[in-house]
Formats: C-alpha cells, sequence, structure tokens
C-alpha cells in the first residue's frame, strides 16, 4: 500500500543515490576491512535507514510493508554487509517490540533503534536448536523476590550482537512445557550483568556484517523487560517476526540479483571473444534471459505478498513462497552471473566473485529454503484439512 507516491519516489530517489554514490564505491574496503566506515554509519542515520519500518510516533518512517521492499529493491543493489547493519533495526531486533511490545517498552527503546543510536538484535538460534527452533534451551527462570528473570543458555550466529545495544532473546520460561508454549521473548539490555559476547565468527562472506554466540550467565533480567508482559507467547512472537523478515530478505533477493545482473550483462557487452561481444552469443542470451525472467517473477512475488500483507492478511504462507523463490533464485542468478565471467568471476578484482559468497547466506537464515517448503506445506495441509 502506497500512501503517498510522491514521498516514496523522492525517498527510493535519495537511497538508490545513496547507494550509488556512497555504497558500492566502498563495498571493496568494507569487505577488506570487515567494517563499515562511521561515516557511512552516520549518513545512514541521517537517511532515517534505521527507522524504515518503527512507527511515526516513535521516531521511525514508518513504511508499510510494500513501500519498505521497494526501499529494499534498492539496498539489494550493494553489498548485503551494509543492509545487514540497518537490516535487524527494521526487522528481528525490532519487530518484535512493535508488535508486541507494552506502551513502555515501545517508548524506550523504539525511538532510539530508529535513530540508530541503539542497535536491535534477535536471538532465537542456540548451538542444539536452529531450524528446530521451538526446541530451544536457554532458560529464563523467575527468581524469588518476582521482580527478575534469571537466564541461562547460549545463543548462536546471532547477527549484530557484537554492535547490540539490545536484543530479544526467547528463552524457556516454563521447563514443563518442551515445546513453542513454554517459550517467552524478553528485552535484554547489553550491558546486564551476566551477559557475554562469543568471539565473532569468521564467515564465508559478507565481510562487514558481524555475528556471534550471546552467552547468558545467571543474567538478571527485570521482569518488566518481558515482551508484552506476557510468558508463554515469546515463539508466536518470534514467528510473527520472521514472516515479516523473510519478505524483507526477499525483497533483498531481488535487488542483489538485479545487481549481479547488471554486472553480467555490462561484462557480456564488453567482452570479446570469437571477433564479438559475448553478449552475442545465444547459450550467453539464454543466461541472461533466464535470469531477468526470474528476477521479475520473484520481484512480482514480493510486492504481491507485501500488498497482502498491508491488507491485513495473515502471509505466512506468501512470506515463505516469497523467501524461497527469491533466494534460490538469487543463488542461480549469481552462479550464472560468475559463469558469463568466465575465469574472471573466479577473480577478486570482480564484484561478482564477493556477491557470490554474500548471497549464499540468503537460503539459510531467517529460515532454510527447507523450513520455507516445510512452513507452505503445513499451512497447504492445514487449510486443506479445514
Ligand atoms: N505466526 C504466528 N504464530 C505462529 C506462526 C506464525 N507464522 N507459526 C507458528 N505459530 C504458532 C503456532 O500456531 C503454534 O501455536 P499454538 O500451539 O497455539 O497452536 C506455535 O506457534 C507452534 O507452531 P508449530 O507447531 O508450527 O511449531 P513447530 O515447532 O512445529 O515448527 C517451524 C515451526 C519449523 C516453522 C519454526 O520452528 C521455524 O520457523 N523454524 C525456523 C527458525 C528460523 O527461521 N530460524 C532462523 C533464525 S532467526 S535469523
Amino acid at each position: 500500500m502506497i500512501r503517498d507516491p510522491d514521498t516514496l519516489a523522492a525517498l527510493l530517489e535519495s537511497v538508490a543515490r545513496f547507494v550509488r554514490e556512497r555504497l558500492i564505491p566502498n563495498e571493496a574496503q568494507v569487505a577488506d576491512d570487515d567494517a563499515i566506515p562511521s561515516a557511512i554509519v552516520g549518513e545512514m542515520k541521517t537517511l532515517g535507514l534505521f527507522g524504515l519500518s518503527i512507527p511515526v510516533e516513535y521516531g521511525g518512517i514508518g513504511l508499510t510493508m510494500e513501500e519498505e521492499v521497494r526501499v529494499a529493491f534498492e539496498l539489494g543493489r550493494t553489498s548485503p554487509a551494509f543492509r545487514s547493519l540497518i537490516g535487524t533495526n527494521n526487522g528481528i531486533g525490532s519487530q518484535g517490540i512493535v508488535l508486541d511490545g507494552t506502551p513502555e517498552q515501545k517508548a524506550r527503546y523504539l525511538p532510539r533503534l530508529a535513530s540508530g543510536e541503539l542497535i536491535g538484535s534477535f536471538a532465537l538460534t542456540e548451538p542444539g536448536s536452529g531450524s528446530d527452533a521451538a526446541s530451544l534451551t536457554t532458560s529464563a527462570v523467575r527468581a524469588a523476590d518476582g521482580a527478575h528473570y534469571v537466564l541461562n543458555g547460549t545463543k548462536r550466529y546471532i547477527t549484530n550482537a557484537p554492535e547490540a545495544g539490545i536484543i530479544t532473546v526467547m528463552a524457556r520460561t516454563d521447563p514443563g512445557d518442551r515445546g513453542a508454549r513454554g517459550i517467552s521473548a524478553f528485552i535484554v539490555e547489553r550491558e546486564t550483568s551476566g551477559l557475554s559476547l562469543g568471539k565473532a565468527d569468521r564467515k564465508m562472506g559478507q565481510r562487514g556484517a558481524h555475528t556471534c554466540d550471546v552467552i547468558f550467565e545467571n543474567c538478571r533480567v527485570p521482569a518488566s523487560q518481558l515482551i508484552g508482559g506476557r510468558e508463554g507467547v515469546g515463539f508466536k512472537t518470534a514467528m510473527k517476526v520472521l514472516d515479516k523478515g523473510r519478505l524483507h530478505i526477499a525483497a533483498v533477493c531481488v535487488g542483489a540479483a538485479e545487481r549481479m545482473l547488471a554486472d553480467a550483462l555490462a561484462y557480456a557487452i564488453e567482452r570479446k571473444q570469437f571477433g564479438q561481444p559475448i553478449a552475442e552469443f545465444q547459450l550467453v542470451q539464454a543466461m541472461l534471459a533466464d535470469s531477468k525472467t526470474e528476477i521479475y517473477a520473484a520481484r512480482s512475488m514480493v510486492l504481491d505478498a507485501a500488498r497482502l500483507r498491508d491488507d491485513g492478511h495473515d502471509v505466512g504462507t506468501e512470506a515463505a513462497c516469497a523467501k524461497l523463490f527469491a533466494s534460490e533464485m538469487c543463488g542461480r542468478v549469481a552462479d550464472r552471473a560468475v559463469q558469463i565471467h568466465g575465469g574472471a568471476g573466479y577473480i577478486a578484482d570482480y564484484a561478482i566473485e564477493r556477491f557470490y559468497r554474500d548471497v549464499r547466506l540468503f537460503r539459510l537464515y531467517e529460515g532454510t529454503s527447507q523450513i520455507q517448503q516445510l512452513v507452505i506445506a503445513r499451512n497447504m495441509i492445514r487449510e486443506a484439512r479445514r
């Protein structure tokens, strides 16, 4: 749902210009340094990029889902590390509070998340619980004083945890319920004693975006930090957050695929073999055409699902379909783009070598492709039985 086409067009144009003039020229440096320059982080704050999806009354831009995915198409066109830094504040690191937080929790945290003063992170995955998220074992035991919960356990691969000021943590408040209903969600401030971070993970790609373990050892969290003030609904909060996050990631996949295809097309037009540009060869043309078609399909899916969500529909199935198709499509486009580049595609001087590694993550995080398939099929079966 686009509310004001002119304002949105201006925002999209300023994001596109920022990507073109500031982010793309710095991509290689960010990968080399494994860090985003503070000047660029400052410009991201000024543009309002940390608060795209946070409601206006809390200092954000309050974009609708359709507006947000259109911005994500633009951000996808550069190194995913940049998007990752603002990604959690707009997605998994803030939406638990936006969707289910108490008015006090919203007032306390959302304005600082929207401005980028605070980085938000989301801790669901554990060493023994990834796809089977409901089996998590991090415990949150209500202390005798009633005013605190005591958290123990380890969370793994937590995006932006090294930068985070607050972390939405899913923990088991009911040890008698080993499934989803025993889980509650907490907002844990970084400085809480008993919370520590593991060493930064060394990843295949997306250098400049950071993940690490988050460890809780008798970490005393005030009871007021329980999201929504209710125990036992934390898993549902996490699933709702992921439904939205999956649509956002699908949109980023579209942008990344567009960028990789643009690079491959430019290379195919410039590179000559057998006396002519390789773009003239039909086997190369087939790769270009298949990529264009699949990107168009993914873009259309993402926009359709976003509009449905804006219209108030439950888009659990559609978000999973979009994430599944767009991330797999992105992988195929990355592979073809390397192929079109030939030997050059394997050399780090070309952005495609980095993108090929960076986009591999899209098929894994916020639910693997297999989890999306499972969600889609289960929803179909449930619907049919109704
Ligand atoms: N929105 C709201 N509620 C949801 C929901 C959604 N999208 N999906 C599930 N729920 C609810 C269910 O309705 C159920 O509630 P009730 O017990 O009241 O009926 C509860 O949550 C448990 O759901 P379910 O039985 O489907 O849970 P399962 O353990 O069988 O598995 C999957 C659910 C596999 C889909 C879930 O664990 C998952 O998404 N795993 C992947 C996790 C992931 O994406 N990790 C990435 C890390 S974050 S970067």
